[in-house]
């Protein structure tokens, strides 16, 4: 790795994107020359660039990028053999000093991982290090082996949010009390439909789905650091306030929101109006600044306009200050909602402390994550091959939001994401290189701008990586061993599958710091997923508790408690029913009712068993019923009966030697 071709101190800004712009042009060549070689020269001829991104890159690009990473990757033999956990590890042999990831049968996991789930709109829970998928949490999606969305309580939740049948979660957050993961929530954003939803850690379930008003697309979600005071989520796309028909010609009048919202109520307490598209969001560990990155400065709406410029610039929300002109009365209300102008031009944002501060940095950055001890937020490139270090106390104190950035490492190409260790390393994704790179935080502020020197090693990973995260780098306290990598592309890992290939997550273990050409980085599995997950958050087992059975205490006042005394059926008027069920191995407490035609059947339905592991499903047929009963849990569903016949009722879940003959039997009436 050479250091000194570019240590010659202080770049101008132009410099730096001009060396850019040559490097991805070479780079550009390469590719095209090993494409070219692999595909023969009947192949399609390569779209160059586009010529208005200023940097060439466009999405065709990455996936050459990717491609000819692929035919690197499998040039250089990185052979993986068969696990039996359902990936691909290399000889455990090769890794003497690698804790072994592999985790025997009947032992458990010493973390959790939680992973998006993208356009799933779900969130997984993972072991660590072993890459089981443990299960999965619907979030934004129906989900029928939990019953989610079926039953009146979670089915009503997704209607109030806006009845949308799926959704895009990005970015999973975990509660924290003292900077630290409390185990009780994780928060999850829903970029397709502006939503945002809280996951209870004691159930593993979705309990609360907010539909963000006045925002299309919410990207970045995060907790504000270190109580939860807020959950923050970064409204995307640009768009008329209020969307209402207004302004629809004229972009200049387009606005991005950011919103603050509760997390025990799940209401928006306020929001801020900003120029520019926001992206993704970190806090910092005081609960003072909310760091975003943010793309388009330009304000176009066209990708050659929203990529014109050189710069975009990261917005440092003042949270107290912004709470207090909230409470101040300083904002317009706009459907409800308390909403604070935080654009460039706004009186709020002149004088000394300006509500937001616009951080010029190079050329749409892409997420900003802030080191475990607080210091710094560090953004990516993405189009640049630099992130850039902003100095968090500075920027209380520093007049000019441009000397905020107190150091700038070119660390390859297309930067997107960066974790942290305990150590004092930052560890970046780069897309285009399809790499991690890894790199010595102090020593890139000590560094000139755009030098090389902090990097201490690369590792070649399969293939283009999106986020990247390891145990705890979100809190204060990362674990310093295991790293995951997203990959977008899995290209020819894995048995090919059909044109839509899984994704490949690679567990990479980073406890080990040594003078090589990875810094000690070791690549030990491969994982297919299911498309797409794009961010993951891992924490240690001990920190979460959760529930083995239902709490029935937790759901008292809302659903009642049906006993095998209490199970029976009453009339309540002429055209509805109230039937409530126990269930049991192996009976439900009503062996059959009978309703008439056209009723609306009110029936709610308890698991009284106590035994952990023992679940009940109800299912009716040609009624599109289908509840899910952990022990001691009871979940209501409202359906028309609204044919005559004999419907058998019977449990889903595999629950005892009898469970194929657990039924009732509904019999419906005709009404004469
Ligand atoms: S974004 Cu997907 S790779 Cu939504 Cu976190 Cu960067
Ligand atoms: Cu209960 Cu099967």
């Amino acid at each position: 790795m050479s250091s000194h071709d570019t240590s010659e101190g202080e770049e101008t800004d132009t410099k730096t994107e001009r060396s850019a712009e040559t490097l991805l042009s070479e780079h550009e060549a390469q590719l095209n020359a090993l494409i070219a070689d692999v595909q023969g020269p009947d192949a399609d001829p390569v779209e160059t660039q586009l010529p208005n991104l200023g940097l060439g890159l466009g999405r065709r690009d990455f996936m050459k990028a990717g491609a000819a990473v692929g035919v690197l990757g499998s040039v250089a033999g990185c052979a993986g053999q068969g696990d039996s956990q359902g990936g691909t590890a290399t000889p455990s042999s090769s890794h003497g000093d690698v804790p072994d990831h592999f985790v025997p049968p009947g032992e458990h996991d010493k973390y959790y991982g939680f992973w998006s789930g993208g356009h799933s709109g779900e969130v997984r829970v993972m072991g660590i290090p072993s890459m089981r998928e443990l299960t999965r949490i619907p979030v934004f999606n129906r989900e029928c082996a939990k019953g989610y969305g079926f039953d009146d309580g979670t089915g009503e939740m997704l209607k109030d949010a806006g009845d949308y049948t799926w959704g895009d979660s990005h970015h999973p957050s975990l509660s924290e009390t003292d900077g630290k993961y409390d185990g009780e929530y994780l928060f999850v954003n829903d970029k397709a439909n502006g939503r945002v939803a809280r996951v209870n850690l004691k159930y593993f379930e979705t309990d609360a789905i907010l539909d963000v008003p006045n925002v299309q697309s919410v990207h970045g979600c995060c907790i504000q650091s270190p109580d939860t005071e807020y959950v923050f989520a970064n409204g995307e796309f640009r768009a008329p306030l209020p969307n209402d028909g207004r302004d629809v010609d004229d972009p200049s009048k387009y606005v991005s929101l950011f919103s603050a919202i509760d997390p025990e109520s799940m209401d928006v307490l306020w929001q801020v109006k900003v120029s520019g598209n926001l992206d993704i969001a970190d806090s910092d560990k005081d609960g003072r600044w909310l760091l975003s990155s943010s793309y388009n400065d330009e304000e176009g709406v066209e990708i050659e306009e929203m990529t014109r410029d050189d710069r975009d610039s990261v917005k440092a929300f003042d949270v107290p200050a912004i709470q207090k002109a909230v409470d101040a009365g300083k904002y317009e209300e706009v459907n409800g909602v308390p909403v604070v102008d935080g654009t460039r031009e706004s009186s709020l944002n002149k004088g000394d402390n300006p509500l937001v501060r616009y951080i010029p940095t190079p050329k749409s950055p892409h997420c900003v994550e802030v080191t475990p001890d607080g210091k710094y937020g560090i953004v990516a490139g993405k189009l640049s091959p630099t992130v850039s270090i902003i100095d968090i106390e500075k920027l209380g104190t520093e007049p000019d939001p441009a000397k905020t950035i107190v150091g700038q490492p070119k660390l390859g190409l297309g930067p997107l994401h960066t974790t942290y260790d305990d150590r004092g390393h930052g560890y970046t994704s780069l897309f285009i290189d399809s790499q991690v790179v890894k790199w010595d935080i102090e020593k890139a502020v000590e560094s000139p701008k755009g030098s090389e020197e902090a990097i201490l090693g690369k590792i070649d990973v399969h293939y283009n990586p999106g986020h990247i995260q390891a145990v705890q780098a979100m809190s204060v306290e990362p674990t310093g061993d295991w790293l995951v990598v997203l990959n977008k592309l899995s290209k020819d890992r894995f048995l090919p599958v059909g044109p839509i290939h899984p994704d490949n997550d690679q567990l990479i273990y980073i406890g080990n710091d040594k003078d090589n050409e990875t810094g000690g980085m070791e690549l030990v599995s491969d994982h297919p997923v299911y498309p797409e997950p794009h961010d993951a958050i891992m924490v240690h087992k001990d920190k979460l508790d959760p529930a083995k059975i239902w709490d029935a205490k937790d759901y008292e006042g809302e659903r009642e408690y049906i006993s095998e005394k209490n199970s029976g059926i009453e009339r309540l008027d002429d055209s509805t029913v109230e039937v409530n069920m126990s269930s049991k191995r192996s009976e439900f407490g009503l062996r059959e009712f009978t309703v008439k035609e056209g009723d609306e059947v009110q029936m709610t339905v308890t698991n009284i068993e106590k035994s952990p592991d023992i679940i009940h499903g109800v299912a009716i047929p040609e009624h599109d019923i289908n509840l899910a009963l952990a022990p001691q849990d009871t979940r209501e569903v409202t359906f028309a009966a609204d044919d005559p016949g004999v419907y058998w009722i019977y449990c889903t879940y595999f629950c005892s030697a009898l469970h194929l003959e657990m039924r009732s039997r509904m019999i419906v009436e005709p009404r004469d």
